[in-house]
């Protein structure tokens, strides 16, 4: 390549080699992501902070990670920081779908793009937004009502039903619930007789399936049904230390797809999960880049998702990835 003067003299003057070439593509900024993470609260989480860290990586991003802890408001102080940083583009999984519309609009304000990954925000302004990618959580909670629905079709008496939520507000948590009550509530046999948060943890789903069977006696409950694999893995020890066989004695239905889930369906304790990918950050690295390069990019990109019985688990587990 041949160099002009004005490059030269640049070079010599030790300037970097980007004020030397204006406009070479190689000589580029490089791009400054900042990510606000929910927390570390699950498998699926760490395998989605895993996945958004190597894809920032191989597309030569520069990540600011930052982890809410499960708290809104450290992650309104981390997308704030982001903004005094002047980062090109914020991504972040709100932990809860309410209250985000003033810090989103300083970030309108400041002129820099926000891309949603995982769960939603509520908002009447959706212009506060670029895209939001991530699982139809609705379609989930219906999944495993339909598989439940058709395991339970020659079932004649009550199906007696306890549900451990997700996170309190949080999309997953609301999605799941009304997609699975969706499905049924069309067979009036079915009941959901308890429903409290487990925070999508292991210990809380645990500690919440104690308190349910020690509500309902060993012989009041047919079913559980999880927002997450974690929080039926807990529950599952719960239900071994009452002296029932999970599985068996209740029918135990979760969300996720983990390898957690797999190595439970494995081992007979847990009748079903349906997929939930975390491996969201190939696609967030490629509309962070579009959206830099200023192309256009939908409003809504969906994963697409399967559903895994126990039968299926020990095929399938050697290629799951998360
Ligand atoms: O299902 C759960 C995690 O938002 C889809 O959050 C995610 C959920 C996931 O803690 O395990």
């Amino acid at each position: 390549m041949r160099l002009s003067r004005r490059q030269l003299v640049a070079l010599a003057a030790g300037l970097p080699l980007a004020t030397a070439l204006p406009g070479a593509a190689w000589a580029q900024k490089k791009i400054v992501l900042g990510f606000s993470q929910v927390g570390a609260e699950s498998e699926w989480r760490t395998a989605n902070t895993e996945s958004i860290k190597s894809a920032a990586k191989d597309a030569g991003i520069e990540l600011k990670f930052s982890d809410a802890q499960q708290k809104q408001e450290n992650q309104i102080k981390a997308i704030r920081a982001f903004i005094a940083q002047k980062v090109d583009v914020i991504a972040f999984s709100p932990v809860v779908e309410t209250g985000w519309d003033n810090v989103l609009r300083e970030a309108k304000a400041a002129k820099i793009p926000v891309v949603l990954t995982d769960r939603a925000v509520n908002t009447k302004d959706p212009s506060l937004y670029v895209t939001f990618m991530g699982s139809d959580f609705v379609e989930e909670g219906r999944k495993a009502g339909r598989w439940l629905v058709d395991k339970m079709k020659d079932q004649k008496g009550e199906v007696r039903i306890v549900e451990l939520q997700g996170t309190v507000g949080s999309a997953p948590a609301i999605d799941r619930k009304k997609g699975f009550e969706e499905i049924i509530k069309a067979d009036p046999k079915f009941k959901i007789v308890r429903s409290q948060t487990g925070d999508f943890t292991r210990a809380k789903g645990k500690e919440v399936m104690e308190a349910f069977l020690k509500a309902e006696g060993k012989n009041g409950i047919n079913v559980l049904y999880a927002h997450n694999d974690d929080m039926a893995i807990g529950a599952i020890q719960a239900i071994e230390e009452a002296g029932l066989k999970p599985a068996k004695d209740i029918t135990i239905i979760s969300i996720d797809a983990v390898k957690g889930a797999f190595e439970a369906m494995m081992a007979g304790k847990l009748n079903v999960s349906i997929e939930c990918s975390p491996l969201l950050g190939p696609q967030l690295m490629t509309a962070v880049k579009d959206i830099v390069a200023g192309k256009p990019v939908a409003k809504r990109i969906v994963t697409e998702e399967g559903i895994f019985p126990m039968e299926t688990a020990a095929a399938e587990f050697p290629k799951r990835k998360y």
